[in-house]
């Protein structure tokens, strides 16, 4: 694989970075959303130097795997969970039951891309059709709490942030879904798609789910936050 699309990936990423940091809110209740928004491209930077350089790239019957990418999504997917998360308990809830969320949450996703990369190194066909479904198992999992309790915690906040999570989840989820079918029609898979073909489609879908999400969820939250019942202020 040519280095030119982790290259370009490396450069969008670490401008990506420096951009949502530098255009993001500096006070709270909205900081915390700014500095997880912006760690996820920097996180997204050092894996694309890393593929850039052959680091962590396996030949698995002579399919590139890349562990730089299984590394990076294992960290930066529970960030973008969290912020969801953050977003449904915005300024309320007992810390065990956040606590509680945060972390089965983050067990189903990390457990989601472990089994799709042991998926991808396996060797027998039957192998990587159980460890594929078990990953996606652990994604319906992950979309379950999204769409029924923090959904309905969300709304029961006030209208305005139910909408602003709404939107973030909605969008989460249609590009969230498209990373399983890259994967199933790529050179892990069924190799429909070539290996470079597969690079530059994850390329754009990381971009999209990591810079144009952020910059999404930040407006969609500064709104929430402006709204009468958006409970953007603390009151005295
Ligand atoms: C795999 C393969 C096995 C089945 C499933 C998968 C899901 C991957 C997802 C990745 C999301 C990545 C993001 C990265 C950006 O930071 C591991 C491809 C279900 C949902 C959003």
């Amino acid at each position: 694989m040519d280095r030119t699309a982790f290259l370009i990936g490396f450069s969008i990423m670490s401008l990506a970075s420096l951009a949502i940091y530098a255009t993001g809110e500096r006070r709270p209740p909205a900081r915390h959303h700014v500095l997880l928004h912006s760690s996820v491209p920097f996180i997204a930077a050092t894996a694309y130097l890393a593929m850039a350089f052959g680091f962590g790239t396996l030949l698995q019957d002579g399919a590139a795997v890349y562990l730089a990418r299984y590394a990076d999504w294992s960290v930066t997917t529970p960030i973008l969970l969290s912020g969801l998360v953050l977003l449904a308990f915005h300024e309320r809830g007992r810390t065990g039951e956040i606590g509680g969320f945060l972390v089965a949450i983050i067990v189903l996703d990390v457990l989601m891309i472990v089994a799709g990369l042991v998926s991808a190194l396996s060797p027998s066909a039957s192998g990587k059709w159980v460890w594929y479904l078990w990953s996606c198992a652990a994604f319906a999992g992950v979309l379950y709490l999204l769409w029924v309790p923090l959904l309905a915690m969300a709304r029961e906040h006030s209208t305005a942030l139910g909408r602003a999570y709404l939107k973030n989840l909605s969008f989460l989820t249609v590009i969230w879904f498209l990373y399983p079918i890259v994967f199933l029609v790529g050179p892990e898979g069924l190799r429909m798609v070539s290996d470079p073909t597969s690079v530059w489609v994850i390329l754009v879908l990381d971009v999209v789910a990591k810079v144009v999400y952020a910059f999404y969820a930040a407006a969609n939250l500064h709104t929430a936050l402006r709204a009468p019942d958006g409970s953007g202020r603390r009151r005295a």
